[in-house]
């Protein structure tokens, strides 16, 4: 790896978030792709948190300083990573699901799908069925897209899919799901419309969903 996306890595793991601030921006100077940065300094780097976590070598304080760290990084990279110039193709409603409190994957699609145009409606972290039902009511979005990062909160996804049906709103709105756990199969099973392992590939699935809806 580069020695500048090590640094970065290593802020991350650190929880240094002041590092990660400088490292975002050396990184930046050194001319290195935003999307190489991000997915190579900064999601691995993450990767590698969950993983001493599993391990007991990290516990709760450490992932929290490491996703504080993270998101000020990616507050310094937004900009690079947004195309501002497209207009407003559609409406998304974002959140990540109830008894869930993790974000910063919400986070990544809900900027990547802006960059691209859309407009964002986030209803942020642990959002229960009937909060996603009610704004639904009220805007009218082209897609709800949820987020779950735990297996134990994965059924929330299954219950406000539900709860969009039994509220007729899913004829004119498509539900997406994606998070670590989640899987193409589980998206299937609940019978979602669309899941992406990714923010760059939610974009895609996004766009694809809404060109079919138009045709
Ligand atoms: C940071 C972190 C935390 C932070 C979260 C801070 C925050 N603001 O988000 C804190 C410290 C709060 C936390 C708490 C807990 N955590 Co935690 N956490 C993590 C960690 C290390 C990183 C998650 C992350 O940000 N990844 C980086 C982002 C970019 O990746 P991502 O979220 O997967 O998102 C990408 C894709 O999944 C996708 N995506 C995401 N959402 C969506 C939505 C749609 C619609 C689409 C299409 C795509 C998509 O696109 C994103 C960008 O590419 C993970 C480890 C891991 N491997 O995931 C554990 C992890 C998720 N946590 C775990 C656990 C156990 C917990 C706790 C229960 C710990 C505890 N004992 O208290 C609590 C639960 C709190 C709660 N109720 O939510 C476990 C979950 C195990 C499981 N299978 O259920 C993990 C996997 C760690 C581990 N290896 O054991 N955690």
């Amino acid at each position: 790896m580069e020695e500048v996306l090590q640094k970065l890595f290593d802020s991350i793991l650190d929880g240094n978030a002041t590092a990660t601030k400088e490292n975002v921006q050396a990184a930046l100077d050194a001319n290195l792709d935003p999307n190489v940065i991000l997915n190579n300094g900064m999601i691995d780097a993450m990767r590698k948190v969950g993983a001493l976590f599993e391990e007991g070598e990290y516990y709760v304080p450490e992932m929290l300083v490491a996703a504080r760290a993270m998101q000020g990084g990616m507050a310094l990279l937004k900009p690079h990573l947004q195309q501002t110039d497209k207009k407003s193709s559609g409406k998304v409603l974002i959140g990540t699901v109830k008894g869930d409190l993790h974000d910063i994957g919400k986070n990544l699609v809900a900027l990547m799908l802006e960059g691209e145009g859309y407009e964002i409606i986030d209803l942020g972290v642990d959002v229960p069925a009937e909060k996603f039902v009610e704004v639904a009511k009220e805007i009218r979005p082209d897609i709800v897209a949820m987020s779950a990062l735990l297996t134990t909160t994965m059924p929330s996804m299954k219950t406000t899919l539900d709860a969009l049906t039994a509220a007729g709103l899913r004829n004119n709105t498509m539900v997406i799901v994606g998070g670590a756990p989640v899987t193409e199969a589980y998206a299937q099973q609940i019978e979602a419309d669309g899941f992406a392992p990714d923010a760059s590939r939610a974009v895609g699935m996004v766009n694809r969903l809404l060109v079919e809806k138009s045709s």
